[in-house]
């Protein structure tokens, strides 16, 4: 008996157990469920409103970073600053090349140049010939002593007739040569800065008997000017300028030539007839024949 009893206490008290698990368990619900029903409408509506907010915030927000998205619009203006510094740089290089029209005075003096260049040719007129001395014609005159050169040939330095230059002349002593030339050259190499019609005169001297022996010599002047040709004197026993040409037998001409261009030529003297004495030479222009017969005038220096 004792066991049945005591089987039967054990379902007891689990049916007990059980019975109050199940109590417990129906209790707990109703309580929670009770407190969920008090707070959820309030939390709802709270949640809706931060919903609501957060809806708006965002929305808010999202304009207003949407707002502020365009200033990003600015770096759209910042290369256009860039594109409007381009052109001020194209501007720029444009300053630059006006200093080159300041260069443009360096031909200002390519200009003074070629006006250097033309009174340079009315200074030296013809470059001076290297060598001797070249008796230069100035203002017209050309003055030659005839001792300037030395005698050759038959030419004789005498002093006996008075009425000459400076220290004495020259007289032809030397074999008669009526025909052509002879060796008894003297040579004067002279200079003309002025082009033109010249004269040209002796002043000679001869006292034969017979005033038309021996009272002439030869004269040339190189450059095409005047070849050789007979140069005599009508005037007996007195120092004179009065000679002329004689380019044929019986021809006689005025003592004229013509120097087609300043520079150097050489004026040559020898010997015709016996006796014939000359101390200056002179080559002027017809206007300067007066002063050029002046005896007061030193020989022309060289140039
Ligand atoms: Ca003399
Ligand atoms: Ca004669």
């Amino acid at each position: 008996m004792s066991s049945d009893n005591k089987s039967n206490n054990s379902i007891l008290i689990i049916l007990v157990g059980g019975l109050a698990v199940v109590l417990a368990l129906l209790g707990g619900v109703l309580l929670f469920g009770a407190v969920g029903e008090t707070d959820p409408e309030p939390v709802a509506a709270n949640m809706g409103a931060v919903s609501a907010e957060a809806d708006t915030v965002r929305s808010a927000d999202l304009p207003q970073v949407n707002a502020t998205l365009p200033p990003p619009a600015e770096p759209t203006d910042l290369p256009v600053a860039t594109v409007t510094n381009t052109p001020i740089a194209t501007d720029t290089p444009v300053p630059t090349a006006t200093p080159l029209p300041t260069a443009t005075p360096t031909p200002a003096p390519v200009v003074q140049a070629p006006a250097a260049a033309v009174a340079a040719p009315t200074d030296t007129p013809v470059p001076v010939p290297a060598g001797p001395c070249h008796l230069a014609e100035q203002n017209g005159m050309l003055l030659i002593d005839i001792d300037s050169a030395p005698a050759v040939g038959g030419w004789v330095f005498e002093n006996s007739a008075a009425g000459f230059f400076g220290d004495g002349y020259y007289t032809y002593r030397g074999e008669e040569s009526l025909r052509q030339p002879n060796n008894s050259v003297l040579s004067y190499p002279i200079y003309i800065n002025n082009p033109g019609v010249y004269e040209v005169h002796l002043w000679n001297y001869h006292d034969h008997p017979d005033t038309s022996e021996g009272n002439d010599a030869w004269l040339q002047i190189s450059g095409g000017v005047r070849s050789w040709v007979k140069t005599f004197s009508g005037f007996r026993d007195q120092w004179n300028w009065d000679n002329l040409f004689e380019p044929s037998p019986g021809n006689h001409t005025e003592p004229v030539v013509s120097f087609p261009a300043a520079g150097a030529y050489t004026l040559e003297v020898t010997g015709r007839s016996h006796g014939f004495s000359i101390d200056r030479i002179i080559v002027v222009k017809p206007e300067m024949l007066i002063h050029g017969r002046n005896p007061d005038l030193p020989q022309s220096g060289c140039q």
